[in-house]
């Protein structure tokens, strides 16, 4: 684990993921993604939630804006099967194919195969305890680090 607020924490990895939180769509549940992007923030990743009812566009320009590591969907309206494809065409369109999706929210179990092969790294449902999510995205980093030259 992490030391919080370090650039790399010793564990192999160059430097911390740079991570973007965010919402798309009209869903306004934001406990989770909050809750998600503070623990990521703790453990000394850097960290930007976007807020409420963002577009995919302004999802992009952020990822774009911030050179992130990882996009974290969170989609409780039952849309993610619409939204998370359109993210990963806008991402591959933008030229930020390198940043890694996960997702989070009310998903069900069997639509995890289908985002997966869609291109989603990980996928965390309801009672998923935060220390995973961070413990997923920082050894998924450590194995398969992402130069700072890749497109
Ligand atoms: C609290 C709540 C609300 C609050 C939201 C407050 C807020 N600011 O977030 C209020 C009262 C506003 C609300 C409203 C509505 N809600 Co509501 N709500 C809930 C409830 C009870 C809990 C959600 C929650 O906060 N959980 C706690 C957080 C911490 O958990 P979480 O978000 O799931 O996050 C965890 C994981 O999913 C994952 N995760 C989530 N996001 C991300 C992101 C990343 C990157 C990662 C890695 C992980 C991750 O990690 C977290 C930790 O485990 C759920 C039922 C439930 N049991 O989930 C219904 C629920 C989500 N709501 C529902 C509905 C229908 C609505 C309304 C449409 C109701 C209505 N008719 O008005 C409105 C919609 C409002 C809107 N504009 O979107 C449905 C959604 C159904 C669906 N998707 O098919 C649910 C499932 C209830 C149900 N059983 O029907 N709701």
């Amino acid at each position: 684990m992490c030391p919080p607020n370090s650039d790399s924490c010793g564990c192999g990895s160059a430097r911390m993921p740079r991570v973007v939180i965010a919402k798309v769509g009209l869903d306004g549940h934001d406990r989770g993604a909050r809750l998600v992007a503070n623990t990521l923030r703790e453990s000394g990743m850097a960290v930007v939630y976007t807020g409420l009812r963002r577009t995919i566009d302004q999802v992009v320009d952020a990822v774009v804006a911030h050179r992130a590591d990882y996009v974290g969907l969170s989609l409780l309206a039952g849309d993610h099967m619409v939204q998370v494809p359109k993210v990963i065409a806008a991402l591959r369109q933008r030229g930020a194919a390198r940043t890694r999706v996960v997702v989070g929210g009310i998903i069900a179990k069997q639509q995890v195969p289908e985002l997966m092969a869609q291109g989603v790294r990980q996928v965390f449902l309801p009672g998923t305890p935060l220390a995973a999510v961070q413990q997923f995205i920082h050894d998924d980093f450590q194995r398969h680090p992402i130069e700072e030259s890749s497109p």
